[in-house]
Order: structure tokens, then C-alpha cells, then sequence
């Protein structure tokens, strides 16, 4: 069975806590449920992750199991060369997710060293970007 990470960094675990205008009013566990729903339509396996420290998601990219890894970096997509080299480091493809469109957004949040490494982008559908990430990623794995 195909098996998929969705990894989710730091203040990230605030998602319908806090800044509705900005990120809405869906919490990251509703987000979770979400694709829970969708793996089980796909059929694949999903572990779902997140931190809000830099070394834990690097420890999390290296040790897991899963042939593909989801990662919405949150604002360590902006500033991490570590989380970059990383995903360099365990040779599986990486699709980067954003729920805000971070090129509309401030300057600095309109480079990404995620972008770097990752075979593909989703940004700016909010929530619905996590399952169609998920479809995206099985399909991809199955190629
Ligand atoms: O749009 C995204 O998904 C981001 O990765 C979210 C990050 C931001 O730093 C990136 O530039 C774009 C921030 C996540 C913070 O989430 C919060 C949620 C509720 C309240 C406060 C922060």
C-alpha cells in the first residue's frame, strides 16, 4: 500500500485558533480528518505530523517509512537551508503545500528553499489544498 507523510511545521497547530482572516477557520485536526477521508478513498497509507521545531521535522524527514512526503514547512519554508538539505539528503519526492498563495503575500515569504527540492507546489486553496496534495502524490507514486 502506497504511504504518504503530511508534515506540518511550526504554528501551524494555531489553524482555527487564531488569524481566521488570514488562515481560516478550520483547525489542523479538521485538516487531518479531511485527509484521512480522502487516504482511505485512494487506498493508501497515511501518517499525518507536525512541529513547531526545526531539528524534530528534520528527524521526522529522515526516519520516516513513507515513499513521499507532503510538507507544508509553514515559515521555515523561508528561512531553513537544514529542512532543505533534508529533503535533499532521503532521495523522495517532497510536493510543498501552502494554504496561503505566499507569492501575493510579503516579500519574504515570496521565496521558498523548499521550492528548491520539491518536484511540486500547492499554495493558496487553504484547506482544500491538503487533499488534492494527497491525490497529487498518490498519482505521482504510482507513475
Ligand atoms: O500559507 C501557509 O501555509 C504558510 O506555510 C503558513 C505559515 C507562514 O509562515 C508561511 O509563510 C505560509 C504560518 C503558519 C501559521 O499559522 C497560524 C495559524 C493560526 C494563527 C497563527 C498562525
Amino acid at each position: 500500500m502506497t504511504h504518504i507523510l503530511i508534515l506540518n511545521g511550526p504554528n501551524l497547530n494555531l489553524l482555527g485558533t487564531r488569524q481566521p482572516e488570514t488562515y481560516g477557520t478550520i483547525t489542523l485536526k479538521d485538516i487531518e480528518t479531511m485527509c484521512a477521508k480522502e487516504a482511505g478513498r485512494l487506498g493508501v497509507k497515511l501518517d499525518f505530523a507536525q512541529s513547531n521545531h526545526e531539528g524534530a521535522l528534520i528527524d521526522i524527514i529522515h526516519e520516516t517509512k513513507a515513499e513521499g512526503i507532503i510538507l507544508n514547512a509553514g515559515a521555515y519554508t523561508h528561512s531553513s537551508i537544514a529542512i532543505m538539505d533534508a529533503i535533499s539528503s532521503v532521495d523522495k519526492p517532497v510536493l510543498e503545500l501552502h494554504l496561503s498563495n505566499i507569492h501575493q503575500r510579503e516579500g519574504f515569504r515570496q521565496h521558498s528553499y523548499i521550492s528548491k527540492v520539491a518536484f511540486a507546489m500547492i499554495c493558496g486553496l487553504g484547506a482544500s489544498g491538503y487533499p488534492l496534495a494527497l491525490r497529487a502524490m498518490s498519482d505521482h507514486l504510482a507513475l
